[in-house]
Parts: structure tokens; sequence; C-alpha cells
């Protein structure tokens, strides 16, 4: 932990302003357990293939910018960690990101899974594979898109504590091993979209007596690239648009959310 935030600090230092200075999901928790993510601050051969790293790589805290992009699944380059390298819990758990210093207040953040073809999460075709949303979270309240407050203003902390992400993974969800993907979307710039996301490997028990659990019909699935069009409004609007200053009530893009 105590390498993560001066490292961060260092890389925002070098941007001018909140405009500029990006972040990312640099930790997980499940209940006191704390699973350090990949930090872009720190070497790559200190990291990789460390038994304690579950969270695919990503070298830049810079967003992507196209909806387009292969690396839409799980950022740049998205190296995965060994199958085996997860984060344990069980469907009904709360699982809790944590960032340091996020900056940017609007748009829209979402949370997806994707179950692991034969338990082999680091073999996958990340731009094959079905992902389902499981939470969602956008404008919270008005008076407008600009100014309003949206989940991604509430959940910044500006005091140098963590921001924290917690959601519930479905109770009803079956066991196995699975693809996290956490997505923040931010809409400051109009017309100019950027994704910020990162991925890591979760190995989902059932809780005892409580059954095998289920997955979603094929229906939610979605790809990345694909779950989003790019020119969507939700995604090119211009909350600083005359004509949107009465607008309280957002969609977030890429579909429904399944709860279990
Ligand atoms: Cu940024």
């Amino acid at each position: 932990m105590a390498g993560i935030l001066p490292s961060l600090l260092a890389a925002l230092a070098l941007f001018s302003g909140p405009v500029h200075a990006h972040g990312g999901l640099a930790n997980y928790t499940v209940g006191d357990t704390w699973y350090r993510g990949y930090d872009p601050g720190e070497p790559e051969s200190e990291q990789l293939g460390q038994p304690w790293l579950a969270q695919y790589q990503w070298t830049t805290i810079d967003p992507i910018f196209e909806a387009s992009s292969p690396y839409m699944p799980c950022n740049f380059p998205g190296t995965p960690p060994p199958s085996n390298h997860t984060i344990p819990l069980s469907a009904g758990d709360t699982l809790t990101a944590i960032y340091w210093y996020w900056l940017h207040p609007v748009g829209p953040m979402s949370v997806w899974l994707a179950p692991c073809p034969n338990s082999d999460c680091a073999t996958a075709n990340l731009t094959t594979l079905p992902f389902f949303k499981i939470w969602e979270a956008g404008l919270l309240e008005g008076p407008n898109l600009e100014v309003g407050v949206w989940y991604q203003k509430k959940f910044q902390k500006w005091d140098g504590t963590p921001a924290e992400w917690p959601v519930v993974i479905p109770e009803n969800l079956k066991g196995g091993r699975y693809i996290v993907r956490h997505e923040i979307t931010s809409l400051h710039v109009p017309g100019r979209p950027q994704f910020y996301m990162q991925c890591a490997h979760l190995d989902v028990k059932r809780k005892d007596g409580e059954g095998e659990g289920v997955l979603p019909p094929a229906r939610w699935g979605r790809l990345f690239p694909g779950a989003y069009e790019g020119d969507e409004e939700e995604l090119m609007i211009d909350i600083y648009a005359e004509e949107y200053q009465n607008r309280t009530e957002y969609t977030v893009p890429g579909g429904p959310i399944w709860d279990g």
C-alpha cells in the first residue's frame, strides 16, 4: 500500500489540472482484506506474475478515447494475471474498488462480469468474451447534467482518503471464476468521452446451502468493443449545452443490469 499513493501523486503532478489528471482502480477490498492492483507507476518486472496480483496490467492512467478500441475490455495492454490468481469471495459479498484522487465528476460508472471459459480466465479472448452488467450509476440528482450530483462526483474524495466503490456480487450468481470489469466514463469534454477501466479475476463461491446459482441468459452479454456504438447521445452529450440545462435524467449506456 505504502508505495501507491506517492506514485499516483507524482503521476498526477505531471499534468496541469483536473481536466488532464486521470487515474484508475488501485486496489480491491473484500471485508478487511486488501488486494493490490497493478500500479502503472511501478516497474512491470516487480508486478507481473506476482502471487498477489489478480488485476490485469494497465500501464497508463490515461483514458481510452475510442469505444471501438480493442483495449476496451481491460485497458492497455490488458495482460492477464495467471488464471489461479483471483480475488476470492462469495456470491452476495461486497467487492469494493479503491481509487485515489479520482478527479472527474461527470459521467456514468458500471461494473461487469464475464464467466471464464473452462475456468481459464487468462487465455480468454477478451474481445469475444460476453460481459454482463451487474451495477451502474449515473446522475443521482439535478439540477442538470453539468452541476448535478453524479455518482462519480459523490465517489471522489479530495482529502487523500480512499475513494470507495462498493458493489454487491449478485447473491444468486453461479460459482466459478470470472473477470470483473470496472468502468468509469468521464464526459467533461463534449464529444470526446473518456473510458477508464480495470479488470481482475474473481473466484466466486456459493454460500453453504444456497444452491448452485445461475448465470444470466445469453441476451445479457455484451462485447467490448461493441457494448457502445460510440456515437450514442449518452456518450457524446455536451453537458454544458443550453439545451440540456434542465435535464435531470441520464441513461447509463450498455443496456440493463442483471442482479440475479
Ligand atoms: Cu482524466
